[in-house]
Formats: C-alpha cells, sequence, structure tokens
C-alpha cells in the first residue's frame, strides 16, 4: 500500500468504516493529492437505493412522534462525536478533497456549529397565534416534519453541506438519506459511522434514520424522482440545477437548489488595502478556487489600480502550491484532471478577449493536478469572466464610477455572495442596497460564511437558504389551524348559511 492509501485506511479504521466498504467496492477513489486510488467503494444499485428508501419512510413515521428536544439530544450527541473525531475527520477532508489542514478542520468545526445551532432550535420550533376575525375562535401554524430529506453534495465541502442539511432535518422530525460526490465518497462513510456512534449512544432512533447512498448520477436522480422523498437539497452546478429542478417541480416535491457562484468584490478608493488584500486572497485563492463563495471578479477604482493590483500579483506569485500536507501550503490541488481542463480553457479564452493572464500554470505532474492561481486582468466583463470555472481563476477589472461597478457586479447569471471594501458609509449601503445576490458583505471577503446566517444566493444560483436564520422551515410543513371555542359557528367573511 502507498503512503497516502495506508494513511487514508488507518484513518477510515479509526473513524470505524467497516473495512469492506472501502476496500471491495467496485467504484475506485483517488486522492488529489497525489492522483493514486485510495479506496474501492461499493455502490448501491437500484435494490439498494428502493430499500434505503423504504427504511427511511419508515424512520420519518416514527420519528416524527418522537418530541423535538428528544430529537435535539440526537443531534447534540453527533456533535460530541464530531468534536471526538475533529482531527481525523479533517485531515481526511484534506485528503479526499485536497483542501489544507485549517480548512479541512475548519469544515468540520462548521458541522459542529450546524449540531450547536440545531439543538438550540429543536426547542423553538415555533409558529405563530393570528388574530381571527370570528369570536370565539383561536387561529395558529402548526409546524409539522416534513418526510424523507435527500441531500445531494458536492466534493468541495464533502461533509459539512450534509451537515447542513442532516443537523436541521433531523430536529425538525425527517430522516435523511444522502448522496454525496462519487469524488468524495470516504469523508461520507467516515460521516456515517461517526453519526451511528451518536445513534447508539442515543438508543432507541428509529433504523434508517440518516443513511449514505454512494452512487453515481443514477442515484441522485433516483432521490430527485422517488415520490417517497419530499425535498432534495441539491448543491452543485448550475447545470446540474437545471436538470433537478423541473424534474422535482413535475412532482411537486421540495427543492432547496445551491448552485453555481461567480462572485465579485469591489476595491472602493477609501478601502483599508491591507484589510482588502487579504480578503480577496483568501476569497480568491482559499480553497484552490473550489468553493461556490470563491471570489472570481473583482473591480478595483482607477485611483488605487495600479498599487492594489501589483500587490495582489505578488501574492499570487509566491503564495505556496502543493501538498496541503506540507505546512507551507495555502494553494491545494485541483480535485481532478477535468478541473485542470476547464481552467486551461478557460485561460486562452480571456486572453483571447483581451485579458493579460498572471499565473495559472500547472505545478508539477503526474496524475495529480496543482495550479499556480492566475490572476487575469481584464479590459471588460467579457469571455470566460461571465462564467463560473471551478478553478482559481480571479478577473481584475478598473472601474470610476461606483455605479457602474455595482451595476457590473450584478451583470452576471449567478448571485450568491459579494462584498465591497469601502470605509465610506455612503458607498457600503450603496452596494449593500444593490447587491442582488444572497450574501452581500462590507469589508470581509466572498467566502467562509458563518452558519448562523441564511447561507444561499438568487437568480442562477438556485434561490435556496440553508443552514441559519429560519431555513428550518424548509425541513417543515406548516399547517394553519382554526379552534371554534364558543357554541356559535359564525362564518368568515360575514357568509351566511342558515339551514
Ligand atoms: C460551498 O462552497 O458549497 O461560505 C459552500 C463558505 C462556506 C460554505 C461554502 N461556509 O464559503
Amino acid at each position: 500500500m502507498a503512503g497516502i492509501e495506508k494513511m487514508t485506511a488507518g484513518l477510515l479504521d479509526t473513524l470505524g468504516v467497516e473495512y469492506a466498504l472501502y476496500t471491495q467496492g467496485s467504484m475506485p477513489s483517488h486522492s488529489p493529492l497525489t492522483g493514486e486510488q485510495i479506496a474501492a467503494v461499493r455502490i448501491a444499485d437500484a435494490a439498494d437505493t428502493d430499500a434505503a428508501l423504504a427504511a427511511a419512510g419508515a424512520a420519518f413515521r416514527a420519528w416524527r412522534d418522537v418530541p423535538a428536544p428528544r430529537r435535539g439530544e440526537l443531534v447534540r450527541l453527533f456533535g460530541e462525536e464530531l468534536r471526538a473525531a475533529k482531527d481525523d475527520l479533517a485531515t481526511l477532508v484534506t485528503i479526499e478533497a485536497g483542501k489544507i489542514p485549517s480548512e479541512g478542520a475548519g469544515e468540520v468545526q462548521e458541522m459542529i456549529d450546524i449540531c450547536d445551532f440545531a439543538v438550540g432550535l429543536s426547542r423553538q420550533l415555533h409558529g405563530l397565534t393570528i388574530a381571527t376575525e370570528r369570536p370565539g375562535h383561536r387561529m395558529m401554524e402548526i409546524w409539522h416534519p416534513l418526510g424523507v430529506v435527500g441531500v445531494i453534495s458536492a466534493f468541495n465541502f464533502p461533509v459539512a453541506v450534509w451537515a447542513w442539511n442532516a443537523a436541521l432535518a433531523l430536529v425538525c422530525g425527517n430522516s435523511v438519506v444522502w448522496k454525496p460526490s462519487e469524488k468524495t465518497p470516504l469523508t461520507a462513510l467516515a460521516t456515517q459511522a461517526i453519526f451511528e456512534r451518536a445513534l447508539r449512544r442515543f438508543g432507541d432512533a428509529p433504523a434508517g434514520l440518516s443513511q449514505v447512498l454512494i452512487g453515481g448520477r443514477e442515484t441522485g436522480e433516483a432521490l430527485v424522482d422517488d415520490a417517497r422523498v419530499a425535498l432534495v437539497s441539491a448543491t452543485g452546478s448550475t447545470r446540474m440545477g437545471r436538470a433537478v429542478a423541473p424534474r422535482l417541480a413535475q412532482r411537486f416535491a421540495r427543492a432547496i437548489l445551491e448552485l453555481g457562484g461567480n462572485n465579485g468584490v469591489i476595491v472602493a478608493p477609501s478601502a483599508d488595502l491591507d484589510l482588502a488584500l487579504r480578503g480577496v486572497a483568501f476569497g480568491a485563492m482559499g480553497t484552490a478556487g473550489q468553493r461556490c463563495t470563491t471570489t472570481r471578479r473583482l473591480f478595483v477604482h482607477d485611483s488605487i489600480y495600479d498599487g492594489f493590483v501589483a500587490r495582489l500579483k505578488a501574492a499570487y506569485a509566491s503564495v505556496g502550491v502543493g501538498n496541503p500536507l506540507e505546512s507551507t501550503t495555502l494553494v491545494g490541488p485541483l480535485i481532478d484532471r477535468a478541473a485542470y481542463e476547464a481552467m486551461q480553457a478557460a485561460l486562452p479564452a480571456a486572453k483571447a478577449a483581451g485579458g493579460v493572464v498572471h499565473g495559472g500554470e500547472r505545478v508539477g505532474d503526474g496524475a495529480s493536478y496543482y495550479v499556480r492561481p492566475a490572476l487575469v486582468e481584464m479590459p471588460g466583463q467579457v469571455g470566460p469572466v461571465l462564467e463560473e470555472t471551478f478553478a482559481p481563476i480571479l478577473y481584475v477589472m478598473r472601474y470610476d464610477d461606483l455605479d457602474t461597478a455595482i451595476r457590473l457586479h450584478n451583470d452576471v447569471a449567478a448571485g450568491l455572495s459579494s462584498a465591497i471594501f469601502t470605509t465610506d458609509l455612503r458607498e457600503a449601503e450603496r452596494f449593500l442596497a444593490a447587491s442582488d445576490c444572497g450574501i452581500a458583505n462590507v469589508n470581509l471577503g466572498t467566502s467562509g460564511a458563518e452558519i448562523g446566517g441564511a447561507f444561499g444566493g438568487e437568480k442562477e444560483t438556485g434561490g435556496g437558504r440553508e443552514s441559519g436564520s429560519d431555513a428550518w422551515r424548509q425541513y417543515m410543513r406548516r399547517a394553519t389551524n382554526t379552534v371554534n371555542y364558543s357554541d356559535a359557528l359564525p362564518l368568515a367573511q360575514g357568509v351566511s348559511f342558515d339551514l
């Protein structure tokens, strides 16, 4: 066994994943760190999927009757188990998704955070009491568990995005079926093993409450098309969302769509440029440009452009690119060859559209794909700037008038995250009022949102909201109840119907 394969096997064993699940399957699994095969994972066939959905349905019918604070106890235990497993799961995230260790740890922390949030929420699943026009009546709304929740997640947040959905879905009284990315099955199996430890400590949860289905597109489609799945929360490309959304609509199922981003930052003349530099550098180069919240477009005011962009270029030229298990690395690998090819197609297209490319070249060779992040100075918002390429490419443009910059900022198909760096209160407020994204920040970058707020975006980002605020309501159904405690039967709208 080669180094990383052995390390992976050791971690999976410590995390409690059954040996046969990752050694005897037919789906090879590779680490982007070296490109080597690290496991062979069993995949679910149609019969497995059917059985999982049947079990999830039965689990839902039992779980919905468990009081919500007791359901919260399971999520509390899961959070404890995640704390205990944090280092190992984070290392596995590094091996499987290529994140640097602090981002791997951050991802597991995000899981822990949403567990804490969901535990508190389990005592606050509240509806309203509403004034009624009828005397002697009371009108109220009650939130009920929804059903089986399907989660389709992407490679770049292989465990946190599932946790945002699962923690809320579980306290809301639902069961969960998870189809992780084919690129990251091992972190999903490990998460399942951790969850099962929490289940054993909890004691009497129904079997099949949360399950993982490792598989490809057909498995995802099965979740999307099966009437037993009440809600599908899907994270991935806009192309994927375009395929999924109409199929869910066809059967009136609920959807939470978390799709592409083309996130922009404006650096205004009054900005604290040291802060802006760090915010843009992390937003654009962090996670090797593979977050849906990655900064992809930068609008810099004419008056500060030359100095600021020179500093940014220096950061791009010197940032540590390489194996994330080495301590100087800030930019790890691209997930695979296809990601590299997409990047290599975008750069000449940018050049053809008048761009000047700095960086972007491959670092090393072989079966892993490391690249120096690319900073591309563009004469305007044209060509590949209008699209999301899931790689570290930052398109930089000049502006001289804030309204024009804001108009260009909004003039793309996606609407996930956005930011302005300014110390001018009016500029900040103008930007917040005008940004058409689900997330708009002042003096911080586009990525790295915390779980307390609702996360998601508009337009081709899909409109879904996950994690904090009132995102929980999507995992429940609302019933409006009216109770008549009088001995008369007044009809609404003054209608009379006297027999
Ligand atoms: C994603 O890239 O799919 O705000 C999610 C962030 C993270 C989540 C990103 N909290 O960058």
